[in-house]
């Protein structure tokens, strides 16, 4: 078995410079890209692909949705940032809408998803203290094994994964880590008086799109309120109709009392997240105990009720959720020896390889981009299928047969 996928000169000239001047952070396919449209990128060789990472289902809108990047534009010519020392015109605006969007009484506007996420955590502690009444620096909150939550030192410090966290120490207390998909853990765990959260993706992204028991979620809901603990949805992957509804969240009529969203929140143009909750659990945090620079610019805030708008306008999360289930059916039906798991929901997908060669999944991936589809493996044998929520049934019949022609070869 051979890498097929042929370097060009040009390319690799890219390649160096990379490889010479950026930090060794990441291991990407080696392919440059220079161009994107909808479900497609072009290299700088001009070879065409389909996208099926969607930059981590931040361009869950496809590339540069006319739309968004008119918002985009527009917006950049009138005023991009002022901080949260003044106030900005659409601020107010963009807050009203989100807030009755997903339906909760508050926004907080961040950038990253991570600091979504630290802001969730920060709000369910002082929650527990000054709400629940949860003794000084005891505040405890669950987390499930094979999360992933991003980067900082205090999330990885409930990470489980050792390349996370290898030689990043000492990390910070209060988290307990528990099985994902397990109520029978999560019951015992919320016995501690003490925890003030349990924070859970609705599926699993980073660990390989796994998919919970149908009733995990909804079970995890009854069994925090009945704790008087809140539940976190780390929505940043699965949110804004990449499952096939609006939130993953919705599949079991869930609301989760703090919800982080991120990547898509834009459109797929700047980072961009938010974080929603009620006014018992928001007002607990006062002027000047937190905040960012960028977050709540006026730019974000425009370019973030666009991309919501279209997604609806466009009804992304019902193609999401149509598009998905024919691919899962035509890899199933492929009944490849070497694709032993197909799951996910909506266009949220993945297939496990199964290969003696452990670099099977790598190789599939060199392939399917000399066949011009991208995508990436994780964990060495997982490989996420993930287009573009804008994908035609046309389309996806093409990426099948790329699939198909690509597997052929192992
Ligand atoms: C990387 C994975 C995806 C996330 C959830 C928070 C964040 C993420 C559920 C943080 C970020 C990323 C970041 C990217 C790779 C990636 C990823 F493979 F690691 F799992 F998407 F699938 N919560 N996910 O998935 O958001 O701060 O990055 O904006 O770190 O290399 P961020």
């Amino acid at each position: 078995m051979q890498a097929l996928h042929t370097i060009s000169a040009t390319t690799r000239q890219f390649l160096e410079k990379e490889e010479q001047y950026g930090a060794h952070n990441y291991h990407p396919l080696p392919v440059v890209l220079s161009r994107g449209e909808g479900v497609y990128v072009w290299d700088v060789d001009g070879r065409r692909y389909y996208d099926f990472l969607s930059g981590y289902s931040a361009i869950n809108h496809g590339h540069c949705h006319p739309r968004v990047i008119e918002t985009f534009l527009a917006q950049a010519q009138k005023l991009t940032l002022t901080s949260r020392a003044f106030h900005n015109d659409i601020l107010g605006e963009y807050a009203e809408y989100i807030t009755r969007f997903f339906g909760y009484d508050k926004v907080l506007p961040m950038n990253t998803g991570v600091e979504a996420v630290e802001t969730g955590l920060k709000l369910a502690r002082r929650w527990g203290y000054e709400v629940k009444g949860v003794p000084a620096n005891r505040a405890r909150i669950i987390c499930c094994d094979h999360n992933f939550h991003g980067r900082t030192i205090n999330v990885i410090s409930f990470s489980t994964d050792d390349d996370s966290r290898r030689n990043f120490g000492p990390f910070n207390p209060g988290y307990e880590v528990i099985p994902y998909n397990d109520l029978v853990a999560l019951k015992t765990a919320l016995q501690d008086p003490n925890v003030v959260a349990f924070m859970v993706e609705p599926i699993q992204g980073e660990a390989g799109v796994v998919v919970p028991d149908e009733g995990y979620l909804s079970g995890a809901a009854a069994l925090c309120k009945d704790a008087n603990v809140l539940l976190i949805a780390d929505e940043i992957q699965t949110g804004l109709a990449r499952t096939g509804k609006m939130l993953a969240c919705d599949h079991e009529n869930v609301r989760p009392d703090i919800l982080l969203l991120g990547k898509a929140l834009s459109g797929g143009t700047m980072p961009v997240s938010a974080v929603l909750a009620d006014d018992e659990i928001m007002l607990t945090i006062k002027p000047g105990e937190h905040g960012s620079t960028y977050g709540g610019n006026p730019l974000a805030c425009k370019v973030a009720m666009t991309a919501l708008q279209v997604m609806v306008d466009e009804k992304m999360a019902e193609n999401s959720a149509i598009q998905g289930e024919f691919l899962r059916n035509e890899l199933i039906a492929m009944q490849h020896p070497h694709i032993s798991i197909v799951r996910g929901k909506g266009l949220f997908n993945a297939i496990v390889i199964e290969h003696p060669n452990k670099d099977a999944a790598w190789e599939v991936c060199l392939e399917m981009a000399e066949n011009g589809l991208l995508a990436k493996p994780t964990h060495g044998d997982r490989i996420r299928f993930a287009p573009p929520l804008v994908i035609t049934r046309p389309q996806m019949e093409e990426c099948v047969d790329i699939i198909r022609r690509s597997m052929q070869r192992f």
